[in-house]
């Protein structure tokens, strides 16, 4: 548990919500003061390094093991012959566990980079060179590589993403204009910073994990269902963390391994999964390819869209990547079908990865819409502003809030679109072509309900304590914030406390659905605070107040007083020192009153209480538009994004400069998806030949141009309890459109598989 004390950063006014206030926690880690999971000094540590299947599809036959424990330090060589002793834990749903052994170390191998063995020893690099001698035999079995194999058929489609209105086939056959592509995106990584590993430590029955989480008290309760245990007896302890991108939401094979191995030992266990471990053993996003056909009248009507898409997924798990994710609700249309498939392959499930679905389905929709623009010989920002969908049209619900006509219109303004020659090959800046192109993007509002506790300590100092979590998105800034604007005190007084599943239970940081739950939390049990604050200063002994007749009072700066000028004030440490108390502790959730106490805390460890965001009576979506200048060289093959302007619709803002850091690292994470990511798969074997950041390429500081972003929101009441939509992952959304769109504006020549190499373009 950390406790972050704000300094000063700037005016006061930086303090309450919407207040540009910088990140608190970010002088501890540019100072490296802040600790991560894998830096927690534990006495006796033991350290487990994996060994890796070299296959895709077989069995384990053998695992010789005589040389690595004969190897100085090793103290335990764990392989599929072990009986860990691990159930089969419940989905994030909190859907009962199906009662069945859990086996992190399989023999039967799903995919190529699976953890089929595990070397513990005194230091890392005796586990690490044991590991080494390993010797693993296979009965090999043909697998299917990824989505190009032969092998990998069609896939099964799943029923329950099929949306359909209108007649689709008949308006597209009766439409005047039509066009058809297909689309594809690559295998993505997260590559956060910190990569994936823990410390797991056990006490008596009480497990204490080290490890990044993006969710502390989801993540308690799967450990605690693998080891048959009450949630309450695993403890996930997670203050910082190195960036998660969806990689990091619930326990893995390697944390079973490490807390199996620390119990087998009774040694506290630290496992550090290696960069290319990395790669296979969460999941990035899936590889998709899509198919569009959109049929319009020749003034550019839409009259049917067609969505045809699928995705990769792996042998044990049905997991969706889904490409018709935004194509349902960007524009209006009267004739819609849409259907997703999942390829089964021989690889890790794929995971979640900022704006999972979102981001593959907008890459399509917004690349066959400016294909339509041209075969209409249409500006594509008029042709999107001709379709804009006045609400919902697959839920049939009106919009919360939408601004993402003010998006396109403000982008465009200052961006310059009108300047914009529409003829491809025509602009050119020097001797490179310049190219211009729109990409929209949205993500929907996901509403989950969130704890929160506030301490006002005798010093004066109030505490915000919430298990929810700070992956770099900004969550102990705002809720400083938050805290300090309902109470009436100096943000600079106020500490925020968090990542820890022993604090009050809150959303998951995935979904871009935290900030907007967390802050309704926060907001409301500092109002508790407030008034209980109040109510004691009005009837404590010797208070200043008592005998006014006065029924409120005002707390402002940190001082409490009658709403008039001549009033007499009196500050916190005075109050508490009149009560004689050390402390006042307030605890308040958004959870329905009438829950009992356990229905309650399940409630944190699972998202039964998550609502989608047509759940109400509206539809709910943060929305963008993304403007991108490419420039090209024709002799090279090589494209620059050269400028972006994005307009964004998330909302209210808590915190403009922390919002302003998301949406432009989402863009970044954009270029990279548009012009370098691309996991390589060796198809003989199945194995992920790029698994390093030197191999697998990430943007750098040379490939980020000027990014500039506008914010067109208004506050959405229904979307959260102060006003705010989903930010974290829209930024990404719409991006690599915007830059394939431009790179054909630039060329001529139109690239509808990511990434847009040089090869793709000589
Ligand atoms: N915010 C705001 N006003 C709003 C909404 C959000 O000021 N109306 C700001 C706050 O600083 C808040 C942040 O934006 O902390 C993100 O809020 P939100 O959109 O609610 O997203 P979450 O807090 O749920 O964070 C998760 C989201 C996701 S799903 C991914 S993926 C992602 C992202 O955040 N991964 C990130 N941003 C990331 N940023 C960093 N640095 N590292 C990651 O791994
Ligand atoms: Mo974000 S991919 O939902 O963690």
């Amino acid at each position: 548990m950390t406790i972050m004390e704000p300094r000063k950063h700037g005016s006061s006014a930086d303090g309450v919500v919407g207040g540009r206030l910088s990140r608190i926690e970010g002088q501890l880690k540019v100072t490296g003061a802040a600790t991560y999971a894998l830096e927690y000094p534990t006495e006796g540590l033991a350290h487990a390094v994996l060994v890796q299947s070299t296959v895709a599809a077989g069995r384990v036959v053998k695992v010789d093991t005589a040389s690595a424990l004969s190897s100085p330090g090793v103290l335990m060589v764990l392989t599929p012959e072990d009986d860990l002793g691990l159930r089969v834990s419940g989905d994030w749903g909190g859907n009962p566990p199906e009662d069945l052994p859990y086996h992190p170390l399989p023999r039967e191998v799903q995919f190529n980079g699976q953890s089929i063995a595990a070397v513990v020893a005194e230091t890392r690099e005796q586990a690490a060179e044991a590991a080494r001698l390993v010797s693993v035999t296979y009965e090999e079995q043909p697998g299917v590589a990824d989505l190009d194999d032969p092998k990998a058929g069609e896939g099964k489609l799943l029923a329950h993403l099929s949306v359909a209105w209108g007649d689709a086939e008949a308006a597209l056959v009766a439409a005047p204009v039509r066009i058809e592509a297909d689309y594809r995106t690559p295998r993505e990584y997260h590559c956060a910073m910190e990569p994936h590993g823990l410390t797991a430590k056990w006490e008596d029955d009480q497990l204490i994990i080290w490890e990044p989480s993006q969710w502390s008290h989801g993540m308690a309760r799967m450990y605690a269902e693998w080891f048959s245990l009450p949630s309450e007896n695993v403890r996930i302890i997670s203050p910082f963390i190195g960036g998660g991108f969806g990689s990091k939401g619930q326990p893995l094979a390697f944390g079973a391994v490490a807390a199996a191995a620390a119990r087998k030992l009774g040694r506290p266990v630290r496992l550090a999964v290696t960069r290319p471990q990395n790669f296979t053993s969460y999941g990035g996003r899936a590889a998709t390819r899509q198919t569009i056909k959109l049929g319009a009248t020749p003034d550019g009507i839409l009259q049917a869209i067609i969505h045809r898409g699928a995705n990769e997924t792996s042998v044990y798990a049905d997991v969706p990547e889904q490409t018709g994710a935004a194509t349902p609700i960007l524009y209006k249309v009267e004739n819609f079908s849409s259907e997703s498939r999942v390829v089964p392959v021989n690889t890790v499930s794929p995971g979640a990865l900022r704006g999972p679905g979102k981001n593959p389905s907008a890459f399509g929709i917004e690349c066959a819409m400016e294909e339509l623009a041209y075969a209409l010989n249409m500006d594509p920002l008029e042709l999107r502003l001709k379709n804009y969908a006045d609400h919902d049209y697959q839920s049939g619900k009106p919009w919360s809030t939408r601004q993402l006509r003010e998006a396109l219109t403000q982008g465009a303004e200052a961006f310059g679109w009108s300047k914009r020659n529409p003829a491809p090959r025509s602009m050119r800046k020097g001797r490179k072509l310049l190219g211009w192109g729109i990409g929209c993007g949205t993500f929907p509002v996901i509403q989950a309900p969130s704890e929160a506790m506030i301490r006002i300590l005798s010093n004066g100092r109030v505490e915000v304590v919430s298990g929810s979590i700070d992956m770099g998105q900004g969550t102990y800034t705002i809720l400083a914030q938050t805290a300090s604007e309902a109470l009436g005190v100096p943000v600079d007084q106020v500490d925020v406390v968090l990542g820890d599943s022993r604090l009050p239970g809150a959303a998951i940081a995935g979904g871009s659905m935290l900030a907007g739950s967390i802050t309704g939390a926060v907001h409301k049990a500092a109002l508790a605070a407030r008034d209980e604050l109040i109510g004691l200063a009005l009837g404590a002994s010797g208070s200043p107040f008592r005998d006014t007749g006065a029924n409120t009072l005002t707390i402002q700066d940190g001082r409490l007083s009658l709403p008039r000028e001549d009033s007499p004030t009196m500050n916190l440490p005075e109050l508490l020192a009149s009560l004689g108390r050390d402390h006042i502790e307030i605890r308040r959730n958004t959870l329905p009153e009438d829950l009992s106490l356990q229905d309650q805390q399940k409630s944190w460890g699972n998202m039964s209480r998550v609502q989608g965001p047509t759940m109400g009576d509206y539809s709910m979506h943060s929305w963008c538009a993304h403007f991108a200048e490419v420039e090209v060289d024709e002799d090279f093959g090589t494209v620059r994004v050269s400028r972006m302007v994005s307009a964004f619709d998330c909302g209210r803002l808590y915190n403009p400069r922390l919002v302003e850091s998301q949406w432009r690292g989402g863009i970044i994470m954009g270029i990279g998806q548009a012009l370098l990511e691309e996991g390589v798969v060796d198809p003989r074997n199945g194995r992920t030949m790029n698994s390093n950041l030197g191999d697998y390429l990430v943007p750098t500081n040379a490939d980020i141009p000027d990014i500039e972003v506008i914010s067109v929101g208004i506050p959405d009441l229904r979307a959260s309890a102060l006003g705010g939509k989903g930010v974290g992952e829209v930024g990404i959304v719409g991006v690599a459109p915007a830059i394939a769109n431009a790179v054909f504006h630039a060329t001529g020549k139109r690239v509808r598989d990511l990434p847009i190499t040089l090869e793709k373009l000589i």
